[in-house]
Protein backbone atom coordinates (compact mmCIF):
# COMPACT_ATOMS: atom_id res chain seq x y z
CA UNK A 1 0.00 0.00 0.00
CA UNK A 2 1.65 3.13 -1.38
CA UNK A 3 2.26 6.15 1.61
CA UNK A 4 1.05 9.94 0.94
CA UNK A 5 4.71 11.35 -0.30
CA UNK A 6 5.15 8.27 -2.97
CA UNK A 7 1.65 8.93 -4.63
CA UNK A 8 1.89 12.69 -4.14
CA UNK A 9 5.24 12.17 -5.99
CA UNK A 10 3.27 11.31 -9.40
CA UNK A 11 1.24 14.39 -9.69
CA UNK A 12 3.76 16.98 -8.12
CA UNK A 13 5.35 17.69 -11.68
CA UNK A 14 2.19 18.03 -13.50
CA UNK A 15 1.47 21.84 -14.55
CA UNK A 16 4.61 23.38 -12.13
CA UNK A 17 4.73 26.81 -13.25
CA UNK A 18 7.87 29.13 -14.26
CA UNK A 19 7.52 32.37 -11.57
CA UNK A 20 6.64 29.58 -9.13
CA UNK A 21 2.82 27.39 -8.29
CA UNK A 22 0.87 25.75 -10.79
CA UNK A 23 -0.78 26.55 -13.87
CA UNK A 24 -3.67 23.99 -14.16
CA UNK A 25 -6.75 25.36 -15.64
CA UNK A 26 -9.69 23.28 -16.25
CA UNK A 27 -9.71 21.30 -19.33
CA UNK A 28 -5.98 22.50 -20.59
CA UNK A 29 -2.69 20.27 -21.21
CA UNK A 30 -2.03 19.71 -17.36
CA UNK A 31 -5.13 19.05 -15.77
CA UNK A 32 -6.00 16.64 -18.65
CA UNK A 33 -2.61 15.12 -17.73
CA UNK A 34 -4.37 15.01 -13.88
CA UNK A 35 -7.49 13.39 -15.35
CA UNK A 36 -4.87 10.88 -17.20
CA UNK A 37 -3.57 10.30 -13.92
CA UNK A 38 -6.67 9.95 -12.02
CA UNK A 39 -8.03 7.29 -14.90
CA UNK A 40 -4.74 5.12 -13.86
CA UNK A 41 -5.43 5.12 -10.29
CA UNK A 42 -8.78 3.79 -10.66
CA UNK A 43 -7.78 1.19 -13.06
CA UNK A 44 -5.04 0.49 -10.48
CA UNK A 45 -7.93 -0.19 -8.34
CA UNK A 46 -10.90 -1.64 -10.43
CA UNK A 47 -12.84 1.01 -9.95
CA UNK A 48 -15.12 2.18 -13.07
CA UNK A 49 -14.84 5.74 -14.41
CA UNK A 50 -17.26 7.60 -15.54
CA UNK A 51 -17.99 11.13 -16.67
CA UNK A 52 -21.46 13.51 -16.33
CA UNK A 53 -21.42 15.72 -19.33
CA UNK A 54 -20.33 18.85 -17.06
CA UNK A 55 -16.67 18.27 -17.33
CA UNK A 56 -16.26 16.19 -13.52
CA UNK A 57 -14.80 12.96 -13.92
CA UNK A 58 -15.84 10.19 -11.45
CA UNK A 59 -14.18 6.72 -9.95
CA UNK A 60 -16.74 4.35 -8.55
CA UNK A 61 -15.83 1.61 -6.35
CA UNK A 62 -19.04 -0.63 -7.26
CA UNK A 63 -21.93 0.21 -9.49
CA UNK A 64 -22.03 3.97 -10.51
CA UNK A 65 -23.81 6.35 -8.51
CA UNK A 66 -25.71 3.21 -7.01
CA UNK A 67 -27.94 4.07 -3.64
CA UNK A 68 -25.83 4.27 -0.60
CA UNK A 69 -22.70 5.29 -2.41
CA UNK A 70 -20.31 7.80 -0.39
CA UNK A 71 -18.35 10.50 -2.38
CA UNK A 72 -15.43 12.09 -2.07
CA UNK A 73 -12.78 13.81 -4.27
CA UNK A 74 -12.28 17.42 -4.84
CA UNK A 75 -10.77 18.97 -7.68
CA UNK A 76 -7.77 19.58 -9.74
CA UNK A 77 -7.60 23.19 -11.26
CA UNK A 78 -5.81 25.74 -9.81
CA UNK A 79 -5.69 29.96 -9.34
CA UNK A 80 -2.72 31.30 -11.67
CA UNK A 81 0.37 29.92 -10.00
CA UNK A 82 -1.45 28.68 -6.76
CA UNK A 83 -0.29 25.95 -4.31
CA UNK A 84 -0.55 22.44 -5.29
CA UNK A 85 -2.54 21.02 -2.71
CA UNK A 86 -5.58 23.57 -2.79
CA UNK A 87 -8.02 20.76 -4.95
CA UNK A 88 -5.51 17.50 -5.46
CA UNK A 89 -5.13 16.86 -1.92
CA UNK A 90 -8.61 15.74 -2.04
CA UNK A 91 -8.43 13.70 -4.89
CA UNK A 92 -5.16 11.77 -3.53
CA UNK A 93 -6.16 11.02 -0.56
CA UNK A 94 -9.23 9.48 -1.61
CA UNK A 95 -7.45 7.20 -3.37
CA UNK A 96 -5.07 6.40 -0.79
CA UNK A 97 -8.11 6.26 1.95
CA UNK A 98 -10.12 3.95 -0.30
CA UNK A 99 -7.23 1.46 -0.16
CA UNK A 100 -7.98 1.22 3.77
CA UNK A 101 -11.50 0.44 3.56
CA UNK A 102 -13.00 -2.93 2.93
CA UNK A 103 -13.30 -4.01 -0.82
CA UNK A 104 -17.11 -4.29 -0.24
CA UNK A 105 -18.20 -0.39 0.33
CA UNK A 106 -19.41 1.76 -2.39
CA UNK A 107 -17.43 4.73 -2.86
CA UNK A 108 -16.80 7.42 -5.26
CA UNK A 109 -14.04 9.83 -5.99
CA UNK A 110 -15.22 12.85 -8.07
CA UNK A 111 -12.63 15.34 -9.76
CA UNK A 112 -14.84 18.34 -10.23
CA UNK A 113 -13.62 20.68 -13.13
CA UNK A 114 -12.86 24.41 -12.73
CA UNK A 115 -13.68 24.75 -8.78
CA UNK A 116 -11.83 27.84 -9.10
CA UNK A 117 -13.55 29.61 -11.54
CA UNK A 118 -9.93 30.75 -12.98
CA UNK A 119 -9.87 29.97 -16.70
CA UNK A 120 -13.98 30.34 -17.14
CA UNK A 121 -15.07 32.76 -14.69
CA UNK A 122 -17.66 30.88 -12.03
CA UNK A 123 -16.28 28.88 -9.13
CA UNK A 124 -17.54 25.14 -8.89
CA UNK A 125 -19.06 25.30 -12.56
CA UNK A 126 -18.75 21.65 -12.30
CA UNK A 127 -20.40 20.71 -8.70
CA UNK A 128 -22.92 23.74 -10.16
CA UNK A 129 -23.80 22.21 -13.76
CA UNK A 130 -24.03 18.78 -12.07
CA UNK A 131 -26.54 19.82 -9.46
CA UNK A 132 -28.74 21.73 -11.06
CA UNK A 133 -28.04 25.16 -9.85
CA UNK A 134 -25.93 26.49 -13.20
CA UNK A 135 -27.73 26.90 -16.57
CA UNK A 136 -25.94 24.47 -18.71
CA UNK A 137 -26.40 26.83 -21.78
CA UNK A 138 -24.86 29.75 -19.45
CA UNK A 139 -22.10 27.71 -18.69
CA UNK A 140 -21.41 26.62 -22.61
CA UNK A 141 -21.05 30.55 -23.25
CA UNK A 142 -18.87 31.39 -20.50
CA UNK A 143 -15.08 32.25 -22.23
CA UNK A 144 -11.77 32.40 -20.75
CA UNK A 145 -9.19 34.91 -22.05
CA UNK A 146 -8.38 33.57 -25.00
CA UNK A 147 -12.29 34.27 -26.27
CA UNK A 148 -12.40 30.04 -25.97
CA UNK A 149 -16.01 28.70 -24.60
CA UNK A 150 -16.42 26.10 -22.00
CA UNK A 151 -18.79 24.21 -24.41
CA UNK A 152 -15.51 24.56 -26.66
CA UNK A 153 -13.11 23.21 -24.13
CA UNK A 154 -15.39 19.97 -22.62
CA UNK A 155 -16.28 19.69 -26.35
CA UNK A 156 -20.00 19.71 -26.42
CA UNK A 157 -22.92 22.03 -24.59
CA UNK A 158 -22.43 20.85 -20.59
CA UNK A 159 -25.33 18.05 -19.96
CA UNK A 160 -26.69 19.97 -16.66
CA UNK A 161 -28.40 18.11 -13.43
CA UNK A 162 -27.58 14.74 -13.24
CA UNK A 163 -30.83 13.40 -10.70
CA UNK A 164 -28.48 10.53 -9.30
CA UNK A 165 -26.92 12.85 -7.50
CA UNK A 166 -29.70 11.96 -5.27
CA UNK A 167 -28.91 8.05 -4.39
CA UNK A 168 -25.60 9.52 -2.90
CA UNK A 169 -25.68 8.64 0.63
CA UNK A 170 -23.13 11.40 1.75
CA UNK A 171 -20.24 13.76 0.55
CA UNK A 172 -17.10 13.77 2.35
CA UNK A 173 -14.30 16.28 0.65
CA UNK A 174 -10.82 16.96 2.27
CA UNK A 175 -9.06 19.67 1.55
CA UNK A 176 -6.00 21.47 2.67
CA UNK A 177 -7.12 24.44 5.42
CA UNK A 178 -6.64 27.97 4.14
CA UNK A 179 -6.02 29.76 7.14
CA UNK A 180 -4.35 29.28 10.78
CA UNK A 181 -7.04 28.40 12.27
CA UNK A 182 -6.90 24.60 12.40
CA UNK A 183 -4.00 23.73 15.21
CA UNK A 184 -4.56 19.81 15.06
CA UNK A 185 -3.23 17.74 11.82
CA UNK A 186 -7.14 17.13 10.95
CA UNK A 187 -10.35 19.23 11.26
CA UNK A 188 -13.93 19.06 10.59
CA UNK A 189 -16.14 22.15 8.65
CA UNK A 190 -19.06 23.68 10.09
CA UNK A 191 -19.43 26.56 7.58
CA UNK A 192 -18.35 28.26 4.41
CA UNK A 193 -18.68 31.68 4.77
CA UNK A 194 -21.17 33.97 2.23
CA UNK A 195 -19.12 35.07 -0.78
CA UNK A 196 -19.20 36.22 -4.57
CA UNK A 197 -17.15 37.72 -6.76
CA UNK A 198 -18.54 40.91 -8.62
CA UNK A 199 -17.34 42.64 -11.93
CA UNK A 200 -16.85 46.38 -11.88
CA UNK A 201 -16.50 48.80 -15.40
CA UNK A 202 -15.20 51.48 -15.04
CA UNK A 203 -15.78 53.43 -18.04
CA UNK A 204 -14.16 57.17 -18.89
CA UNK A 205 -12.44 59.43 -21.40
CA UNK A 206 -9.53 57.65 -23.28
CA UNK A 207 -6.82 60.38 -23.86
CA UNK A 208 -3.86 61.42 -24.24
CA UNK A 209 -1.64 61.33 -20.88
CA UNK A 210 1.12 64.44 -21.77
CA UNK A 211 -1.51 66.91 -23.59
CA UNK A 212 -5.14 66.44 -21.43
CA UNK A 213 -5.05 68.67 -18.70
CA UNK A 214 -5.72 67.38 -15.57
CA UNK A 215 -8.72 69.34 -14.95
CA UNK A 216 -10.29 67.41 -18.38
CA UNK A 217 -9.99 64.39 -17.83
CA UNK A 218 -12.53 61.82 -17.06
CA UNK A 219 -10.35 58.97 -15.84
CA UNK A 220 -11.50 55.76 -14.42
CA UNK A 221 -8.48 54.49 -13.32
CA UNK A 222 -8.61 57.04 -10.41
CA UNK A 223 -11.98 55.70 -9.70
CA UNK A 224 -11.38 52.43 -9.80
CA UNK A 225 -8.14 53.30 -7.41
CA UNK A 226 -10.75 55.06 -4.88
CA UNK A 227 -12.87 51.63 -4.83
CA UNK A 228 -10.16 49.39 -4.18
CA UNK A 229 -9.40 51.52 -0.99
CA UNK A 230 -12.75 51.86 -0.23
CA UNK A 231 -13.36 48.21 -0.14
CA UNK A 232 -10.17 47.57 1.82
CA UNK A 233 -11.42 50.22 4.52
CA UNK A 234 -15.21 48.94 4.54
CA UNK A 235 -13.86 45.16 4.93
CA UNK A 236 -11.74 45.87 7.64
CA UNK A 237 -14.73 48.03 9.46
CA UNK A 238 -16.75 45.41 8.90
CA UNK A 239 -14.43 42.05 10.20
CA UNK A 240 -15.05 40.79 6.13
CA UNK A 241 -13.00 40.10 3.59
CA UNK A 242 -12.71 42.22 0.31
CA UNK A 243 -10.01 41.75 -2.37
CA UNK A 244 -9.25 43.25 -5.83
CA UNK A 245 -6.54 40.82 -7.80
CA UNK A 246 -7.50 41.02 -10.65
CA UNK A 247 -7.82 44.15 -13.20
CA UNK A 248 -7.68 45.27 -16.91
CA UNK A 249 -7.15 48.49 -18.32
CA UNK A 250 -8.08 49.66 -21.99
CA UNK A 251 -5.71 50.64 -23.88
CA UNK A 252 -2.92 49.59 -21.09
CA UNK A 253 -0.82 51.94 -22.83
CA UNK A 254 2.09 53.84 -20.64
CA UNK A 255 1.12 57.29 -22.01
CA UNK A 256 -2.75 56.67 -23.14
CA UNK A 257 -5.47 57.55 -19.97
CA UNK A 258 -7.84 54.66 -19.81
CA UNK A 259 -11.21 54.30 -21.46
CA UNK A 260 -12.06 51.46 -19.38
CA UNK A 261 -10.83 49.91 -15.87
CA UNK A 262 -12.16 46.32 -15.46
CA UNK A 263 -11.37 45.26 -12.16
CA UNK A 264 -13.35 42.29 -9.66
CA UNK A 265 -14.29 42.85 -6.54
CA UNK A 266 -14.02 39.16 -3.86
CA UNK A 267 -16.29 39.78 -1.02
CA UNK A 268 -17.02 37.48 1.81
CA UNK A 269 -18.44 37.53 5.02
CA UNK A 270 -19.19 35.55 8.41
CA UNK A 271 -22.74 36.19 7.68
CA UNK A 272 -24.95 37.52 4.84
CA UNK A 273 -26.26 40.51 5.90
CA UNK A 274 -22.79 42.02 6.83
CA UNK A 275 -21.53 40.59 2.68
CA UNK A 276 -24.46 42.34 1.60
CA UNK A 277 -23.88 45.56 3.56
CA UNK A 278 -20.19 45.63 2.49
CA UNK A 279 -20.41 44.92 -1.19
CA UNK A 280 -23.77 48.15 -0.94
CA UNK A 281 -21.45 50.50 0.77
CA UNK A 282 -18.50 49.92 -1.83
CA UNK A 283 -20.87 50.00 -5.29
CA UNK A 284 -22.64 53.15 -3.37
CA UNK A 285 -19.46 55.30 -2.85
CA UNK A 286 -17.62 53.87 -5.78
CA UNK A 287 -20.90 55.08 -7.57
CA UNK A 288 -21.05 58.80 -5.76
CA UNK A 289 -16.94 58.77 -6.69
CA UNK A 290 -17.88 58.21 -10.18
CA UNK A 291 -20.30 61.15 -10.35
CA UNK A 292 -17.48 63.57 -9.34
CA UNK A 293 -14.82 62.10 -11.97
CA UNK A 294 -17.15 62.22 -14.84
CA UNK A 295 -16.96 58.32 -15.17
CA UNK A 296 -19.73 55.70 -15.24
CA UNK A 297 -19.83 52.06 -13.38
CA UNK A 298 -21.02 49.11 -14.23
CA UNK A 299 -21.33 46.46 -11.24
CA UNK A 300 -22.28 42.81 -12.26
CA UNK A 301 -22.52 40.37 -9.98
CA UNK A 302 -20.48 36.91 -12.05
CA UNK A 303 -21.04 34.69 -8.67
CA UNK A 304 -22.82 34.87 -5.61
CA UNK A 305 -22.67 32.08 -3.00
CA UNK A 306 -24.99 31.65 0.16
CA UNK A 307 -23.52 30.60 3.50
CA UNK A 308 -23.19 26.89 3.51
CA UNK A 309 -23.97 25.19 7.07
CA UNK A 310 -22.75 21.72 6.74
CA UNK A 311 -24.59 18.75 8.37
CA UNK A 312 -24.32 19.64 12.27
CA UNK A 313 -24.78 15.76 13.28
CA UNK A 314 -22.35 14.64 10.51
CA UNK A 315 -20.04 17.01 11.49
CA UNK A 316 -20.39 15.89 15.27
CA UNK A 317 -20.59 12.52 13.97
CA UNK A 318 -17.23 12.72 12.03
CA UNK A 319 -15.30 15.08 14.90
CA UNK A 320 -16.20 12.23 17.87
CA UNK A 321 -14.97 9.15 15.36
CA UNK A 322 -11.47 11.27 15.23
CA UNK A 323 -10.91 11.52 18.32
CA UNK A 324 -12.25 14.76 18.92
CA UNK A 325 -10.97 16.59 15.92
CA UNK A 326 -11.62 20.95 15.63
CA UNK A 327 -14.65 21.59 14.30
CA UNK A 328 -14.46 24.84 12.17
CA UNK A 329 -15.31 27.27 9.44
CA UNK A 330 -13.94 28.65 6.56
CA UNK A 331 -13.70 31.72 4.17
CA UNK A 332 -12.92 29.70 0.93
CA UNK A 333 -15.60 27.92 -1.31
CA UNK A 334 -15.57 24.43 -2.37
CA UNK A 335 -17.43 21.64 -4.20
CA UNK A 336 -18.53 20.35 -1.22
CA UNK A 337 -20.16 23.55 -0.21
CA UNK A 338 -22.65 23.39 -3.54
CA UNK A 339 -23.38 19.98 -3.04
CA UNK A 340 -24.30 20.53 0.49
CA UNK A 341 -27.55 21.53 -1.10
CA UNK A 342 -28.84 18.23 -1.72
CA UNK A 343 -26.72 15.77 0.23
CA UNK A 344 -25.33 14.90 3.65
CA UNK A 345 -21.99 16.83 3.36
CA UNK A 346 -18.73 17.17 5.03
CA UNK A 347 -15.22 18.54 4.63
CA UNK A 348 -12.18 17.33 6.58
CA UNK A 349 -9.34 20.02 6.79
CA UNK A 350 -5.49 19.21 6.30
CA UNK A 351 -3.52 21.78 8.35
CA UNK A 352 -1.45 24.53 6.71
CA UNK A 353 1.08 25.38 8.69
CA UNK A 354 1.11 28.85 7.37
CA UNK A 355 -2.25 29.20 6.40
CA UNK A 356 -1.03 30.54 2.76
CA UNK A 357 -2.79 29.44 0.07
CA UNK A 358 -3.52 30.23 -3.56
CA UNK A 359 0.28 30.95 -3.54
CA UNK A 360 2.99 28.62 -4.36
CA UNK A 361 3.98 29.21 -0.34
CA UNK A 362 0.92 26.81 0.43
CA UNK A 363 2.39 23.65 1.71
CA UNK A 364 1.33 20.70 4.05
CA UNK A 365 3.42 18.41 5.78
CA UNK A 366 3.70 14.71 5.01
CA UNK A 367 2.82 13.66 8.39
CA UNK A 368 -0.65 15.60 7.84
CA UNK A 369 -1.31 14.64 4.95
CA UNK A 370 -1.24 11.07 6.12
CA UNK A 371 -3.32 11.79 9.34
CA UNK A 372 -5.61 13.36 6.53
CA UNK A 373 -5.64 10.10 4.46
CA UNK A 374 -6.20 7.94 7.72
CA UNK A 375 -8.89 10.43 9.07
CA UNK A 376 -10.69 10.32 5.52
CA UNK A 377 -10.62 6.32 5.61
CA UNK A 378 -11.87 6.02 8.80
CA UNK A 379 -14.77 8.62 7.71
CA UNK A 380 -15.66 6.46 4.87
CA UNK A 381 -15.23 3.00 6.28
CA UNK A 382 -17.53 5.01 9.16
CA UNK A 383 -20.46 6.40 6.87
CA UNK A 384 -20.35 3.34 4.30
CA UNK A 385 -21.03 0.75 7.17
CA UNK A 386 -24.63 0.36 6.06
CA UNK A 387 -26.88 -1.12 3.99
CA UNK A 388 -27.42 1.18 0.62
CA UNK A 389 -31.09 1.43 1.44
CA UNK A 390 -30.52 3.17 4.48
CA UNK A 391 -27.35 5.72 3.80
CA UNK A 392 -24.96 6.49 6.89
CA UNK A 393 -26.29 5.28 9.73
O1 LIG B 1 -11.97 31.02 -3.90
C1 LIG B 1 -12.26 30.10 -3.16
O2 LIG B 1 -12.80 30.31 -2.10
C2 LIG B 1 -11.93 28.69 -3.53
O3 LIG B 1 -10.56 28.51 -3.42
N1 LIG B 1 -12.37 28.39 -4.87
MN1 LIG C 1 -8.87 27.44 -4.15
MN1 LIG D 1 -10.09 24.23 -3.46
Amino acid sequence: MSGFAELWAEIAPIGRADGGGYLRFALTEPELALRAWFRGQAARRDMTVTEDGNGNLFAWRGEPWAPGTVLTGSHFDSVPHGGGYDGPLGIVSAFLAVDRVPADRPIGIAAFVEEEGARFGVPCLGSRLLTGVMDPSRAAALTDRDGVSFAEALGAVPAGRDARIGQIAAVVELHIEQGVALSAPVGVASAIWPHGRWRMDFTGVGDHAGTTRMTDRRDPMLTFAFTVLTADKEARLSGAHATVGRVQAEPNATNAIPSLVRGWLDARAADTATLDQLVDTVVKKATERAGRDGTELVVTPESVTAEVSFDTALASRLSVLLDGAPILPTGAGHDAGVLSAQVPTAMLFVRNPTGVSHSPAEHASDADCEAGVDALARVLADLTRTTPANGPS
